[in-house]
Parts: structure tokens; C-alpha cells; sequence
């Protein structure tokens, strides 16, 4: 079988927000667009893809609804070589009964959330046989190690970004030039009850503060030293362009988490909250391997209900926080990324 052969069908179901349609389409577009792949990206919900890629309906990936029930097996909807659910979603019974029917079986992955938690590494890609079927599935890890499946990162990323004018970024959404000392920082968070307060320290703040709301229908207003703009909500691209143009960015989830590291500016992380506070474990998990991680963490606990806030002490440290950043995304950066080394497992399995 030759690369430029291989078919693959990602199956995404929306559990809510934009992380789980943001991820699927990311990995499909690389595999189309890098890796020659022929994707067909199944979505039960459409609706945060249109905002995340309003391009994704003219291709390289053949994004499809994934209705319930599955449509009877007709040529269109034969299973792939590489079939790739996402966040363990279940597949169409009917679906993975053809895949058992190929005379080639297909290589089957659960793409799986990111976490920096020591036992990532043990677990990816370890087999899981189907019950009764002749199939086995196998969990790929994104990660922070090299012995796992890494992070999505586009080839194109630093031409894109060397390109990169923030003068023009700034005239677009009718942003003046940046103020003496100003800091511009991106806010992208979920409701979190510290907001209150922190808006109230970047007002009292003795640097200008403005703060970019992307996908916010605020009015834009200024108060003391705060200004706040409200600023669409941006396709994919377009976001990493805002992560570019600011001084310090809050991102959450999983997704924009990862865009912030490629960034490499000084960041603040507010993690998908979870029963019994598990999430904290998990950003303990990513402050112990981060070389900022000591400077970072008093504020990413408190930005995650868990310490107290002290806005003017962090604002002090984001200049010593320049480098470690840089440093953790050369890094990162220099490992294959997940869209390559997904298609190097498969590949090795497929033969
Ligand atoms: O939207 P998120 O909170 O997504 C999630 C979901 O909660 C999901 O269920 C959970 O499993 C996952 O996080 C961990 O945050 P995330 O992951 O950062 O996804 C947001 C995406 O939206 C990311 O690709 C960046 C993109 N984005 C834009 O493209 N334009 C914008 O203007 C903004 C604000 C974000």
C-alpha cells in the first residue's frame, strides 16, 4: 500500500465547546493536506466547524454529517485503512462491521485527551482487541514526551508566523498602536468566578492593559488603565494570529492550550474543569514539566479557583518568562509532530 493510497475516516462527536471539532479538523487537514491522505472527517455537529474553518466545506478533507442511524453500507461509507475515533467516541456498530469485513483490516486508533500525567507515556499506543471481532484498536496519546504521540503542529506554522505582520492584525480589528509599556493580552476562558477580580487589577494597573475578547459581543470600553475590545470570533488561522499579536494570552481547554506553547508568549492556562477536582492533578502534572512551571504556577491556581490572585506580582515576572517559553517550544517543536507519527504507526501496521 503507497501513502498517497491510504484512506481515513476521523468520526467526532461534539461533546460541547469547539475543542473536540477543533482538534478532528486540525488532524484531518494535516493528513490531506501533508501527509496525501484521502479523509473523510465524520461530524455529528457542524456547527462550531463552520466557525472554527468556514473554508472546510471546499475541501482538502471530505467532512461529512455522521447521522444517527448509519446510513446502510453503500461504497461511500465503506470503512477506511485507517479509521481514527476521536475522544473515544463510539463508532456505528454497522461501521465496525465492515471494517472486520476488509481483507486488509484497517489500522483503528482512539485518539486520546492530552495530559501531561506520567502514565501517558505507558499507555500509547498499547492494543485493545475488539470482543468479538478481528480487530484491534489501539490508544494514541498526545503528549508532551517523545514517547508519545506529540501535538499537532502544522509544517507551514513558522512560515506563516514569519510572515506575520501585527501592525496590519491591529488596523484590521481597529486596534490603535500599541501604547508605551502596554500590555495586550488575549482572553479566552470559560465563565470563571475570578474575573471580577481580575479586571479590577488590570484597572488599577500602572501599565496600560488591553485585553482582546475573541468570539465576546461585550461593548469595547476602556476603564482606568484597562482597555477591552470585544473581537470576532476567528477561524483557526486567525487565532494564532491574536496568540501572535498579544503579550501574554489565557487559553483553556485543550486546543488553544496547545496554540499558546507554539505561540511561545507568556501564557495562562484555565483547564476544562472535572469532578472531584481532577483537573488540578492534571495542570500539576503540566507545571511540573514546564521549565516556567514554579514562575507560573501561584497564578495558574488561582486563575483555577485553587489560591489566591495577585495580578501585579505575575505582571512583574512576564518578562523572565520570555525565554522559557521560548525554550519549551523549540523543544516541543523539534519532536515529530502527532499528524506525522500518527501516520508512521499506521503506516507500519498497514504494510
Ligand atoms: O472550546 P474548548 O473549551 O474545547 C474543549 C471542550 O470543552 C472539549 O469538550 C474538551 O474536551 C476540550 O476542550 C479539552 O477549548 P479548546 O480545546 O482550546 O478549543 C478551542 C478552539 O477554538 C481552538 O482550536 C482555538 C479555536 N478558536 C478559534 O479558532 N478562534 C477563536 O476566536 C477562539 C476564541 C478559539
Amino acid at each position: 500500500m503507497t501513502n498517497t493510497l491510504t484512506s481515513c475516516d476521523i468520526f467526532c462527536t461534539v461533546v460541547d465547546n469547539y475543542g473536540d471539532a477543533a482538534v478532528c479538523w486540525r488532524l484531518a487537514r494535516q493528513l490531506a493536506t501533508e501527509h496525501a491522505w484521502r479523509v473523510r472527517l465524520w461530524i455529528d455537529d457542524p456547527a462550531p466547524l463552520a466557525q472554527l474553518a468556514p473554508d472546510s466545506a471546499v475541501g482538502p478533507v471530505e467532512v461529512r454529517t455522521w447521522s444517527d442511524p448509519w446510513p446502510a453500507q453503500t461504497p461511500t461509507t465503506d470503512a477506511a485503512d485507517v479509521v481514527i475515533e476521536a475522544f473515544a467516541c463510539e463508532l456505528p456498530p454497522a461501521y465496525v462491521e465492515a471494517m472486520a469485513a476488509r481483507s486488509c483490516l484497517p489500522v483503528w486508533l482512539n485518539l486520546e485527551y492530552l495530559s501531561a500525567e506520567n502514565w501517558v507515556a505507558g499507555c500509547h499506543g498499547l492494543p485493545s482487541p475488539h470482543p468479538r471481532l478481528p480487530l484491534l484498536k489501539h490508544f494514541y496519546f498526545p503528549g508532551f514526551e517523545a514517547s508519545t504521540g506529540g501535538l499537532l503542529r502544522e509544517s507551514d506554522y513558522d512560515a506563516r508566523r514569519a510572515k506575520f505582520d501585527e501592525a496590519a492584525f491591529r488596523a484590521e480589528f481597529g486596534l490603535p498602536s500599541r501604547a508605551p509599556e502596554e500590555i495586550t493580552i488575549s482572553l479566552f476562558s470559560y465563565a470563571n468566578p475570578d474575573l471580577p477580580d481580575l479586571i479590577r487589577a488590570w484597572t488599577d494597573s500602572p501599565r496600560p492593559i488591553r485585553v482582546l475578547r475573541p468570539g465576546s459581543t461585550e461593548e469595547s470600553c476602556t476603564t482606568g488603565s484597562l482597555s477591552l475590545h470585544s473581537l470576532p470570533f476567528l477561524p483557526q488561522a486567525g487565532y494564532d494570529e491574536l496568540l501572535w499579536a498579544c503579550d501574554l494570552n489565557f487559553v483553556r481547554g485543550e486546543d488553544s492550550f496547545v496554540r499558546a506553547q507554539w505561540a511561545a508568549r507568556p501564557f495562562v492556562w484555565q483547564i476544562y474543569p472535572q469532578a472531584q477536582d481532577v483537573h488540578l492533578e492534571k495542570l500539576e502534572a503540566f507545571l511540573a514539566i514546564h521549565p516556567a512551571g514554579v514562575a507560573l504556577r501561584p497564578f495558574w491556581l488561582a486563575w483555577n479557583g485553587a489560591g489566591p490572585m495577585d495580578w501585579p506580582r505575575f505582571s512583574d515576572s512576564l518578562p523572565a518568562l520570555a525565554e522559557p517559553m521560548r525554550e519549551w517550544s523549540r523543544t516541543l517543536s523539534s519532536r515529530p509532530d502527532l499528524a506525522a507519527g500518527l501516520v508512521q504507526f499506521c503506516l507500519q501496521r498497514l504494510k
